[in-house]
């Protein structure tokens, strides 16, 4: 049966004004993807050369205390300092097409478990519970200095994670980066207009409509959204009107770590590999009256049709627009067909 998004047709994201060209009739031939099962690759619960194992040296000499439960130190190699120089660029006569400003920030490492083989779809949710509050315990305390606190976690090597001890990263600066600046426009323009936050909007939508919905609890909704470049790219949204991961309540904090156990579950299921991504959180500049921004988590998954094969952002990706083959809608179905045991613990 043919329907409306057969051909190939542009979708519009409304949160950064961009458009992403959907293909689907490149994927209408029946799904043969392998589900290739992970090679031996069970580690070890500690690894003496892992520098973010408890007790173990890092670079530089420090030692991780015995930590249980989450750590959090200052990135060893931070790409961001504290105190910034001035720029080098002041030429007058030049300055529109050599700009440059200065940035000052801060980079933290965040284990999520001493567990070295760990991974949050791995973790009880008691655990998960941990990471949720101690990304929110970092938003508070950066945001104490700094008007953008970037949450994030680069999980598996395709992503470039350069180690598999379960951990993510957290980046603050005194900017709003460009990602930011962007979601900051379109919310903005959103919420001038219709006097409610664009993405809390969109979640009430993707409820009624139901059809790229992955996993909903009663404070939370995930999505592959409407606009999704990477093929199982996935919108973590909560339910109420909610400016920032310091907002979430402890109710909602529990239901987070939930549906984050669910569907980061269904996720590794998908090819019975433990999935990479690049992940993060998005929510309203702290210290400022942002009633337009609508608290968030981005995934970004490479994986397209097996543990091996990853979808590339390259040729008319990189020169033209984004391009998807599968549509959102057939991407959700797959992951909501996921079982949300652990492909680990099948008998
Ligand atoms: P990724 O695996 O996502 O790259 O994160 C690991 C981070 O850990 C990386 O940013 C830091 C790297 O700079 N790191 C330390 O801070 N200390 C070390 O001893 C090694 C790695
Ligand atoms: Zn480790």
């Amino acid at each position: 049966m043919t329907n409306k998004h057969d051909s190939p047709h542009r979708r519009h994201n409304p949160l950064t004004a961009e458009w992403v060209l959907v293909s689907p009739h490149r994927m209408t031939r029946p799904w043969q993807g392998q589900t290739e099962t992970e090679v031996n690759t069970e580690l070890p619960e500690y690894d003496s050369d892992c520098y973010l194992c408890p007790g173990n040296e890092r670079t530089g000499g420090t030692l991780n205390p015995d930590y249980s439960g989450t750590f959090v130190f200052t990135n060893d190699f931070s790409a961001l300092l504290e105190e910034s120089p001035k720029p080098i660029d002041k030429d007058t006569n030049h300055a529109e097409l050599f700009l440059s400003k200065e940035v000052s920030g801060t980079c933290r490492v965040i284990c999520f478990s001493p567990n070295h083989r760990l991974t949050l779809p791995k973790m009880e949710t008691s655990a998960i519970l941990k990471v949720v509050r101690t990304w929110i315990a970092q938003t508070c305390e950066l945001g104490e200095t700094y008007r953008w606190v970037q949450i994030f976690e680069n999980k598996g090597e395709a992503m470039g994670c350069s180690n598999p001890h379960p951990h993510g990263q957290v980046w603050a600066t005194n900017v709003l980066p460009t990602e930011a600046e962007k979601e900051q426009l379109s919310q903005k323009q959103y919420y001038e207009k219709h006097g409610k936050p664009l993405l809390y909007s969109y979640a009430q939508s993707e409820i009624e409509l139901g059809n790229r919905v992955i996993e909903q609890n009663s404070s939370w909704l995930a999505v592959v959204p409407y606009w999704a470049t990477w093929p199982f790219e996935m919108l973590l949204l909560p339910l109420r009107a909610t400016q920032r991961l310091s907002d979430l309540k402890p109710k909602e904090q529990e239901d987070l770590s939930e549906i984050l156990k669910l569907v980061l579950t269904r996720y590794d299921n998908l090819f019975q590999t433990s999935f990479p991504y690049s992940m993060g959180w998005h929510g309203a500049p702290l210290k400022e009256q942002s009633p337009h921004w609508q608290l968030h988590a981005h995934f970004y998954p490479p994986l397209l049709r097996s543990a091996e094969v990853k979808k590339f952002m390259v040729g008319y990706e990189l020169l033209a627009e984004a391009q998807r083959d599968l549509t959102p809608e057939q991407a959700a179905e797959r992951l909501r067909e996921q079982a949300v045991l652990h492909y680990s613990q099948y008998s």
